[in-house]
């Protein structure tokens, strides 16, 4: 051990970069160090007890000493603005994989790009909303049975992470009043029981358009023209009466389920259908509560849920994946989004 220890310290004195410290460190400490191999080494079983303890001792005192030894000698390089390997910041790196855009992202800009061609300015509203513009300001008053099926996060304030996107409908009719033509998509949060196609945090596009003889027609017209450039193949949808309080009449656009084609799976919770789209005409309390005469406009309004309408489009079967932060998920959508 005394040897070793004054072998160390010589080696030491004459090293004159942080990458010949480095080099000393590695063989007496690395894993197959001088230092190592007297421990690996040893032959424990045919020494005395008092043997046994007086090499743990000398071995520890060598170990430490090694230890503080090279840190110091570190230290000195360092001040001296020695640098253990020498990086060329500029090379470019080894990996060479792309990031790639989230497939919620690519679909966003999809229906931006498809709304846009038809006149819809895109808004954004807030993640955290004031409860008047979620709920009230959408006939939902205090004691309404639907906030039950909309429970969220309340912040100490008062305030609510949103619920749906349609919390932005009063806010975008006070700001732009009429005609309006808009979309936004966003981030919704439910306090929700999470499954194959439920999650606590999810994307909607809400829609809404105000003018003057707005109808029915206008509605069906915009949801084919969006079904079809979005999955620009045949797909079956069904239109059935929905209650929202914030339209009058509603109605629910589901999807045949894409994943088993109407058959039945997890996905669909064995329905062979997914609800897409619920929409309606706006109701006149809530066009009022946007200072728009409900008396002269009329309009529609509709909250695609973005995040069921990618895994329909990818043929995605797990909501869960979205959230999961798997690079491996991500990356499988990086034809149109390279970046
Ligand atoms: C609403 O949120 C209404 N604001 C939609 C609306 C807008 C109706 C305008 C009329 C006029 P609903 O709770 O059904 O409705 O949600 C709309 C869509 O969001 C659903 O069809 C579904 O696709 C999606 N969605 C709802 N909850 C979740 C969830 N927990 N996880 C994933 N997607 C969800």
């Amino acid at each position: 051990m005394k040897q070793i220890q004054q072998q160390l310290i010589d080696d030491l004195s004459k090293a004159s970069s942080m990458k010949e410290v480095e080099e000393i460190r590695v063989r007496y400490l690395g894993k197959k160090g001088l230092l190592t191999l007297q421990w690996k080494n040893a032959d424990f079983k045919s020494m005395s007890p008092d043997e046994r303890k007086n090499f743990g001792i000398e071995f520890n005192k060598t170990k430490n000493l090694a230890e503080a030894k090279i840190r110091e000698a570190m230290e000195k390089q360092q001040a001296a603005g020695s640098r253990s390997i020498d990086v060329d910041a500029t090379l470019p790196g080894t990996d060479r994989r792309l990031g790639c855009l989230h497939p919620i992202t690519l679909i966003r800009m999809e229906l931006e790009e498809i709304f846009h061609g038809m006149g819809f300015k895109v808004l954004a509203g807030n993640d955290v909303e004031e409860e008047f513009y979620n709920f009230d300001a959408l006939n939902i008053p205090a004691d309404h049975p639907a906030r039950e099926t909309q429970d969220t996060f309340w912040l100490t304030n008062g305030m609510l992470l949103r619920t749906h996107t349609s919390a932005y409908q009063v806010r975008a009719m006070k700001k732009f009043g009429t005609p309006l033509r808009a979309i936004f998509p966003g981030r919704c949060f439910r306090y929700e029981s999470v499954d194959a196609s439920h999650e606590n945090t999810f994307y909607q596009l809400e829609g809404l358009m105000v003018d003057i003889d707005i109808s029915i027609a206008n509605l069906i017209g915009v949801m084919k023209t969006l079904l079809g450039e979005i999955f620009r193949k045949e797909v079956t949808v069904r239109l059935r009466p929905g209650f929202f309080p914030f339209v009058e009449p509603g109605f629910e656009l589901d999807c045949q389920c894409l994943i088993c084609e109407g058959r039945g799976c997890p996905t669909c919770k064995s329905t062979g259908w997914i609800e897409l789209i619920p929409c309606g005409l706006v109701h006149p309390k809530v066009l009022e509560y946007g200072s728009i005469d409900s008396e002269k406009y009329s309009g529609f309004a509709f909250g695609l849920g973005l995040t069921r309408l990618a895994m329909m489009k990818f043929g995605i079967p797990e909501i869960r994946l979205f959230n999961s932060g798997d690079i491996r998920f991500y990356g499988q959508f990086p034809a149109s989004g390279s970046i």
